[in-house]
């Protein structure tokens, strides 16, 4: 576990305390009106509840009162103003576990990285910078390697290989054979997921094989949020089951490390860890000085070489950007 993510889980089980002003009684009707914002477009939030479906809200007097915009991703108490019509008004917000800015969205418990084993061939270089991004912010990721059925055996061999010794989960799936996407939907199950990776990969046939016995048993989230399905492009969660939800995120790859010091660049690589305190030298960058563990560890096979070049690479980057 890196540093950064053993301060991260400090500062989120703080964030997570009980709300001292919040009495019993009133946590169990936040309880019994419970739901999560799917969807925010023109001044109305798609709130989803378990079992009951998606109610259109207002978020009337929230903003004024505590000064928060709601976000997609945000756990609300709602008051139901229409339960035919499914029309309700937002009276408060929980608190948040964490937030992104692009995409505007709170609360995601883990990212989903899809590349596509071929068709398009891995970039792995990308790859890692989107493993660089989600680690330095805290996000847990599953990888899932998907179109297995037009790929041959070196390349899912190669992609285990490279990732074997990182800690993350690891899919290999095929949309078009719905090969292991139970696998998948087991993974994703309670959590809210944001997925992400270059397009062309399978992204979407992906969340369509996730969703589809779903979207009959929630037929009202459909009809809720078909509207307004063409206009501009907001971020929105899918629900794929009672708690399940997941986000397609286009933005994800603009994120790349905009806020990384380079010497925090080394606990962003898993693998490196149980070698973190081992070189010669007090704070090693692993780069270029004599008795360093992880370029032995490079050396002997337990961490892999393309993920070491990947690290280097990136790391003279924001070196070199320091200087402009
Ligand atoms: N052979 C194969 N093709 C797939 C698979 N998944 C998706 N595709 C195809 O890849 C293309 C891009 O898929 P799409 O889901 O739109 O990718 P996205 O851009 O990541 O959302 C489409 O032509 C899909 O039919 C798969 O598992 N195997
Ligand atoms: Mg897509
Ligand atoms: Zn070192």
């Amino acid at each position: 576990m890196s540093r950064i993510r053993r301060t991260a889980e400090r500062i989120q089980a703080e964030i997570q305390d009980p709300d001292s002003r919040i009495t019993r009684t009133e946590k169990e009707n936040i309880a019994a009106m419970h739901g999560k914002i799917v969807k925010g477009i023109a001044g109305f939030y798609y709130v989803h509840i378990v079992e009951s479906g998606v109610y259109e809200c207002k978020a009337k007097g929230i903003f004024r009162r505590d000064g928060i915009k709601p976000l997609v991703g945000d756990d609300a108490e709602i008051e139901i103003l229409d339960e035919k019509e499914k029309e309700g008004n937002i009276v408060r917000l929980l608190p948040r576990k964490n937030e992104l800015i692009r995409p505007a969205v709170a609360n995601i418990d883990q990212a989903l990285i899809v590349f596509a084993v071929t068709e398009p061939k891995p970039h792995i270089n990308l790859l890692n910078r989107f493993l660089v991004t989600m680690e330095n912010r805290e996000i847990p990721v599953v990888l899932c390697f998907n179109k297995t059925d037009i790929a041959g055996n070196p390349e899912t061999d190669e992609l285990k290989e490279i990732y074997a010794a990182c800690g993350y989960p690891v899919l290999f799936t095929s949309a078009r054979e719905e090969k292991n996407i139970e696998d998948l939907k087991s993974l994703l199950r309670g959590k809210t997921t944001a997925i992400a990776g270059p397009s062309g990969v399978g992204k979407s046939s992906l969340i369509n094989l996730l969703q589809s016995e779903i979207r009959m048993e929630t037929g009202s989230v459909s009809r809720k949020i078909a509207r307004g399905r063409h206009t501009t492009r907001h971020s929105e969660l899918i629900v794929l089951g009672d708690d399940s939800y997941i986000m397609d995120t286009p933005g994800f790859s603009s994120l790349y490390i905009d806020d990384l010091q380079k010497e925090d660049l080394k606990y962003c690589f898993p693998e490196f860890l149980p070698f973190e305190g081992m070189c010669r030298f007090n704070g090693c960058s692993h780069i270029h000085e004599p008795g360093c563990a992880v370029a032995e560890a490079v050396e002997a096979g337990r961490i892999h070489r393309i993920r070491y070049r990947d690290y280097v690479d990136m790391y003279h980057e924001l070196e070199e950007r320091k200087r402009y």
